[in-house]
């Protein structure tokens, strides 16, 4: 039985997209970008967040297969700070603001939160929820990714998100496991032939 033809990845951030899709292309699942932006809610609870952000594009999409996904970095010395401000933080103080706030501390344990919210139809919801710790590094090192990458080493690693790469980024995070639980689980339930 096919249900869905195509599945639209909301999100107004092509990095998203893009390693979003790299990881659906793995499993030959073809993601849509919807590039739209949506007023999150403020809450300190990420799962509000997406929560909101789920029903807010059923009402601008309808009736259609999509996913949209919220991430946030949480560092444990800053009480969890920027947790579900990440976009505005990153935008107003960037990866050189935390690593100031973070000056001369020994703690630099973090971890990049991620819930993953797939409509299949008719108002049915499918949650997913991925955490990845890591550690604040003492510098922004690496080029590659977007965001916060420079300076998260997640755990097992001695480099940053930032020098790994896209391919091998995706092998390692947050995003990464959590579109690949999400492939998953549509090819499971064949909502995709
Ligand atoms: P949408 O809400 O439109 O999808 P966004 O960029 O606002 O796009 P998020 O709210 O999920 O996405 O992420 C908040 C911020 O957290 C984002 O702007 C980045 O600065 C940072 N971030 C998210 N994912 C990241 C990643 O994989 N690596 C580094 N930083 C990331």
């Amino acid at each position: 039985m096919k249900e869905f033809d195509k599945i639209h990845f909301v999100t107004s951030n092509r990095n998203k997209y893009e390693e979003a899709s790299e990881i659906f292309g793995r499993y030959k699942l073809r993601l849509e970008w919807v590039n739209i932006s949506v007023e999150e809610v403020q809450s300190d609870l990420l799962l509000d967040v997406i929560l909101w952000k789920g029903y807010d594009i059923l009402k601008i999409l309808g009736n259609v297969p999509f996913i949209v996904e919220d991430t946030g970095l949480f560092i444990n010395y800053l009480n969890g700070f920027p947790g579900t401000y990440s976009s505005y933080v990153y935008k107003s103080i960037g990866c050189k603001g935390i690593l100031k706030l973070l000056e001369g501390v020994e703690d630099r344990t973090a971890y990049f939160l991620s819930y993953g919210l797939l409509h299949m139809k008719n108002n049915i919801f499918k949650l997913f929820k991925v955490r990845i710790d890591g550690i604040i590094s003492f510098e922004e090192r690496g080029m590659g990714g977007f965001g916060f990458d420079p300076i998260f080493i997640p755990e097992g690693h001695k480099i940053t998100y930032a020098e790994m790469g896209p391919s091998v980024k995706n092998n390692f995070s947050h995003r990464g496991k959590l579109f690949n639980m999400i492939a998953k689980y549509i090819l499971s339930r064949r909502l995709v032939m």
